[in-house]
């Protein structure tokens, strides 16, 4: 049997996206191995694509007990709330030569990561992939998306522009951005304004644009939120972030958020990861949120 030359990923978080990314990655020639809490030796997993269909039998590992194979990347793609614990039983003996690209709604996660392993080499990457789970092992995918890829440390965007070509290949529209942080930061303000929203609503994203209490509430979201950005040595404007926010509302119209979806199904919420992460930032700057301040105690009342 040939032996593949692709780099091997490890994945950790095999729901839509991960599920989506190991597909496509091992349709494209690379070693995958799942990496979860499912003991089962190998897990098949279906990608269903309009009138496309493929599936793959990964090998897993339940990563809190196994030793890892060797292995050149490890996507991250659990809840950003799942990170530090999934992650704990690997910390300490993670090669610092695996990048681990984090592929997750939110921000803040990296925090407690870099804590532990301050060696880490961290590649943030936002999609606006669209990809839902049918039941536990088929992923659907409603659009294809664009992602980008970027490097926390600039000294490590050679591997951000490999890794984005290698993605590329593998049918995943991407590009290596060297503003990763900006982008994380647009796509953390367009969710702070949609999704917590969508949960006191209990509507679809769409529906917000109809509701003048949600619409303003979603401006004032907006213009916290870009004050922080300004805080952090950012360029950003209220009114731009408002616009963004409107639009992505308007383009998944009939979706329902993922924090919806959480909130429904009575699982956390990433609060903490999107308007939570906006309050510590601010609370460094000693800058009043208090539109988010009361999303994060309302959502976080919810919860469970
Ligand atoms: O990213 C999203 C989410 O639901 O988390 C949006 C863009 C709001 C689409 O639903």
């Amino acid at each position: 049997m040939a032996v593949s030359t692709r780099p091997h990923w490890l994945v950790l978080g095999a729901g839509a996206i991960g599920g989506l990314w190991a597909l496509r990655l091992a349709a494209a020639g690379h070693p995958v191995t799942l990496l979860g809490r499912q003991a089962a030796p190998t897990r098949r997993l279906v990608l269903e694509d309009g009138n496309h269909s493929l599936s793959h039998d990964f090998p897993c590992l339940d990563h809190r007990r196994a030793q890892l194979p060797a292995a050149e990347r490890l996507l991250v793609a659990t809840k950003a709330g799942a990170t530090a614990d999934a992650l704990a039983p690997l910390l300490p003996a993670l090669p610092a030569t695996l990048p681990l690209v984090l592929l997750q709604n939110g921000m803040g996660q990296e925090a407690a990561l870099l804590a532990a392993r301050p060696d880490l080499v961290l590649l943030p990457a936002i999609t606006t992939a669209g990809v839902f789970c049918r039941d536990a092992d088929t992923r659907v995918l409603a659009g294809a998306g664009q992602t980008r890829i970027g490097a926390l440390d600039a000294a490590q965007q050679p591997l951000a522009d490999t890794i984005a070509r290698e993605w590329q290949a593998a049918g995943l529209a991407t590009s290596a951005v060297t503003d990763i942080a900006a982008q994380r930061w647009q796509k953390l303000a367009v969710n702070c304004a949609i999704n917590p929203l969508t949960v006191r609503f209990r509507c679809r994203n769409g529906a917000l644009l109809d509701n003048p209490e949600a619409l303003a509430l979603m401006e004032a979201v907006c213009a916290e939120v870009a004050a922080v950005m300004q805080a952090e040595g950012l360029a950003a404007s209220g009114d731009a972030l408002f616009a963004s926010a409107q639009a992505v509302a308007a383009a998944t119209a009939a979706n329902t958020s993922s924090m919806l979806a959480d909130a429904e199904a009575g699982r956390a919420t990433e609060i903490d990861f999107l308007n939570g992460h906006v309050l510590r930032c601010a609370a460094r700057h000693g800058i009043a949120c208090p539109v988010n301040a009361a999303l994060v105690t309302e959502i976080a009342a919810r919860a469970h």
